[in-house]
């Protein structure tokens, strides 16, 4: 049985060998809980940052928890990706232009591939304008940008802004996700949805995929 809380803190406190213990025991025990070890993770991260605000942590520490997270999803990843066999089509996903983490992108990458799409995956800092030029060229119309910086809430609503431009808006669906993004958010960027959970991703673009 996992044991959420321990998972969570022991992330938030980057004790190293009590979160791999605890990653090796899910799988030990059969991976179903792979899902929610992640959402443990991630909750644990936000502590990670929570304590980089207020100067307890530094950079440095910053850059062992992105390390830790990626051991961590190394060991549930098969887990986590149960392939579905289907072929759901191509989407682009990126990091938006002036952030460069990408942690959470690369872990929805991997399900959404997993879930049948081909994503074409512009790494991190993307320009607005390399997001519709591929789109354009390659037909895509479900994009998915990514960001945690308070700023790449500026650049998801200028990548939106940049699809207008190009006489492209309405031939696209954009999903926005990362932890700054909600409701509110997702009005001010104007992308069509958003979410902060692989889980809620997939299901949203393989609605727009089967609709196309
Ligand atoms: C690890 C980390 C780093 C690592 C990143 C390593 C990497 N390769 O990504 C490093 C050390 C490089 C880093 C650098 C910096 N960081 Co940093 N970082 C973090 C930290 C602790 C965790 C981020 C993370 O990986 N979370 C775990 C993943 C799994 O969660 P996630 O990204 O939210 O992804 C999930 C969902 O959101 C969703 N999702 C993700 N992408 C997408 C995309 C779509 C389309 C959808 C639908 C869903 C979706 O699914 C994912 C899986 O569930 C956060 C704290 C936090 N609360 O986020 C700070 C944080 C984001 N960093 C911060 C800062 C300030 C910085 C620096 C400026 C520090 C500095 N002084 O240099 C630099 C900025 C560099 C830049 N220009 O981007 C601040 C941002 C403040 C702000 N409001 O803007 C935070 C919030 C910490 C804080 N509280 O101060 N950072």
């Amino acid at each position: 049985m996992l044991d959420y809380e321990a998972l969570k803190e022991a992330m938030g406190d980057l004790e190293e060998d009590v979160v791999l213990e605890i990653m090796n025991k899910v799988m030990e025990d059969g991976g179903e809980q792979a899902g929610q070890a992640m959402k443990a993770c991630q909750e644990g991260m936000n502590i990670v940052g929570e304590r980089f605000a207020t100067q307890e942590y530094f950079v440095s520490d910053l850059i062992f928890s992105g390390e830790l997270m990626n051991e961590a999803m190394d060991i549930i990843r098969p887990a986590l990706l149960k392939s579905t066999g289907e072929s759901m089509g191509k989407m682009i996903l990126c990091t938006v232009e002036g952030d460069l983490h990408d942690i959470g992108k690369n872990i929805v990458k991997a399900m959404l591939e997993a879930s049948g799409f081909s994503v074409i995956d512009l790494g991190i800092d993307v320009k607005p304008s390399d997001i519709v030029r591929t789109a354009k060229e390659e037909g895509i119309t479900i994009i998915g940008l990514s960001g945690v910086l308070t700023l790449a809430i500026d650049a998801m609503k200028a990548t939106v802004e940049a699809f207008k431009d190009a006489g492209m808006r309405q031939d696209v669906k954009i999903i926005i996700g990362g932890a700054p993004v909600n409701q509110a958010v997702c009005d001010v960027v104007g992308a069509d949805s958003w979410a902060v959970n692989p889980a809620d991703t997939i299901k949203m673009c393989r609605e727009w995929s089967h609709a196309a």
